[in-house]
């Protein structure tokens, strides 16, 4: 793709902005520059991910044995729903909305998001909300201990530590809401000259629906534990079924926003794959245009499956059978994809820095997990295997050998442009293939433990659960101290390395591998015209 640029040659006020940026911390609290807010997205995100492995580890502490020997079990139903949160809205949700902040701008050649002001409100209701949520633990009765999920007639009953996290979890929405808005209208409105909508980089079309998902499933959140909040305080009867409410409608709700919601965390990580294997397989995409259009039809599925969630509650066999169909076709579009991402390497001239590493782990194990997702949403299989093990084990392959890879992939493809240096491949390969080997240490056994019949969400379990355990809990310490090579790997970066050139990589083809490293504060102020 071909752009001729000239972000000199013009002439507006404020000068200081032109030098690039102001210093202290006045910088990062009034910034409107996407660069900068991506990076605080970003420290915010991974800040949120290491307190959320420390929960993790906790209860893989606990559970490394039979009995209880480390937390009180109110304690334990703390964590394991305070993980769920932190690692769904303060971890992996924040990370591609940094994502997003630094790459969009620069891959469609746009001088900053449309809503500057705006994004760095976005921003900034974050920290506030994820003190929030983390203070629930130090109030009396502690955080809400019903799951991430929420589910009354349990989350009526419990403490203050629920209000607050109904509350963090509104200002976690507004933020998300916002960004998703500021992203739809930058990607809509501020394309440079020439580059139509079907000539977009794949990672910013996976972010339109995404965002377009956001828009429409965060509210849907917000009016669901707004019910719940005047359950507790204002004596409504949505979900009391002594008032004439109905509990299971609250698991409808959620779930109408939960499902979506996981691939909101997964779309832009399909985007960051589709731009890796072309790049280190130096061949273009395979199927673009049906890329686009599975990732849409994924989009438009993921809204029509919400009740596999709620095979046992007791809906009539036909609802049954509408869910579990719908959950199948989901693997269709998603099939393409993998297809696709194949057909990408295939007999490409491959090498396999860092980041394609992390892209081919992904794709590897991103792919077991939509496995166990497909066997999950067989009903009479998934009334076996609900609330067991079996679940924990297939969400995390989605979720972290799924987002959290691609989010290391992604962060190694970039940060030489983001930095200017290049980063340590060597300590690079070594976070790869240590996380690579402690992440199936940690939840591959965790399959048997469910079929086995272990109940999630329990501090103790019967005495034939050991062996796997005791492995899923070494695995676990395993994978979180690998993490500390990524931090590391990134310290260094920043503070220096080898000199990183404008086309880091040979086979990158989009606009941000036509500006310099690091990319200047600010860029695309002339817009490129794309041939
Ligand atoms: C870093 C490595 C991680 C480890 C070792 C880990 C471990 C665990 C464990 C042990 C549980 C509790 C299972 C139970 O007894 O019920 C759990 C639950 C959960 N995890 Fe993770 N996890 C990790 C990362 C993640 C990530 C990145 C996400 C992403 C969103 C995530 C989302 C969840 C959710 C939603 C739950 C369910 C919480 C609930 O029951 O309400 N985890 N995880
Ligand atoms: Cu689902």
């Amino acid at each position: 793709m071909a752009a001729v640029h000239d972000d000199h040659a013009h002439g507006h006020g404020h000068e200081h902005e032109h030098h690039g940026p102001p210093s202290g911390i006045m910088r990062w609290l009034t910034t409107t520059n996407h660069k900068d807010i991506g990076t605080m997205y970003l420290w915010f995100s991974f800040a949120m991910f290491l307190s959320g492995g420390v929960m993790a580890l906790t209860i893989r502490a606990e559970l490394f044995q039979p009995g209880l020997q480390l937390v009180a079990p109110e304690f334990f139903n703390q964590l394991t729903t305070m993980h769920g949160l932190v690692m769904v809205f303060g971890a992996i949700m924040p990370a591609f909305v940094g994502f997003a902040n630094w790459q969009i701008p620069m891959m469609i050649g746009a001088p900053d998001m449309a809503f500057a002001r705006m994004n760095n409100w976005s921003f900034w209701l974050l920290p506030p909300a994820a003190m929030l949520l983390m203070a629930s633990f130090f109030v009396p009765g502690g955080a809400g201990a019903g799951g991430w999920t929420f589910y009354p007639p349990l989350s009526v009953q419990m403490g203050m530590g629920m209000d607050m996290m109904i509350f963090a979890v509104h200002i976690l929405g507004a933020s998300s809401i916002m960004g998703s808005i500021n992203i739809i209208t930058t990607i809509l409105n501020m394309r440079a000259p020439g580059m139509s909508l079907m000539k977009m980089p794949m990672f910013v079309w996976t972010w339109l629906i995404t965002a377009y998902l956001l828009v429409l499933v965060m509210p849907v959140l917000a009016g669901t534990v707004t019910m719940l909040l005047t359950d507790r305080h204002f004596g409504t009867n949505f979900f009391n079924a002594a008032g004439g409410g109905d509990p299971i409608m609250f698991q409808h709700v959620f779930w109408f926003f939960g499902h979506p919601e996981v691939y909101i965390m997964i779309l832009p990580a399909f985007g960051i794959i589709s731009e890796i294997l072309p790049t280190f397989s130096r061949k273009p995409l395979f199927g673009y245009s049906s890329m686009v259009y599975a990732t849409a039809s994924i989009a438009i599925l993921s809204c029509t499956v919400w009740a596999h969630h709620m095979f046992t509650v007791g809906m009539p066999v036909t609802a049954q059978l509408f869910f579990m169909y719908a959950t199948m076709l989901i693997a269709v579009p998603t099939g393409v994809k993998i297809f696709n991402w194949t057909a990408t390497m295939w007999q490409g001239s491959m090498t396999f820095e860092t980041p394609m590493l992390f892209a081919i782990g992904f794709l590897f194990l991103f792919t077991i997990g939509g496995f166990s997702g497909v066997v999950c949403a067989v009903v009479p299989v998934d009334i076996q295997v609900q609330e067991t093990y079996y679940v924990i084990a297939h969400f995390h392959y989605v979720l972290v050998s799924g987002a959290l890879f691609a989010l290391f992939a992604g962060a190694y493809y970039w940060l030489p442009k983001w930095t200017g240096h290049m980063y340590d491949e060597s300590l690079g390969k070594w976070h790869f293939w240590m996380s690579m080997v402690f992440f199936n240490v940690t939840f591959f056994v965790q399959h048997f433990l469910g079929l086995a019949g272990m109940p999630r969400r329990v501090p103790d379990y019967a005495l034939q659960f050991a062996d796997f355990n005791m492995i899923s809990s070494i695995g676990a310490f395993g994978f979180g101290f690998s993490q500390l090579i990524f931090l590391a790997v990134v310290l260094k970066c920043i503070r220096g390395g080898k000199k990183a050139e404008a086309r880091v990589w040979e086979g990158g083809t989009s606009l941000e591998w036509t500006l310099p490293s690091p990319a200047p504060y600010h860029t695309w102020e002339t817009p490129p015209v794309i041939k």
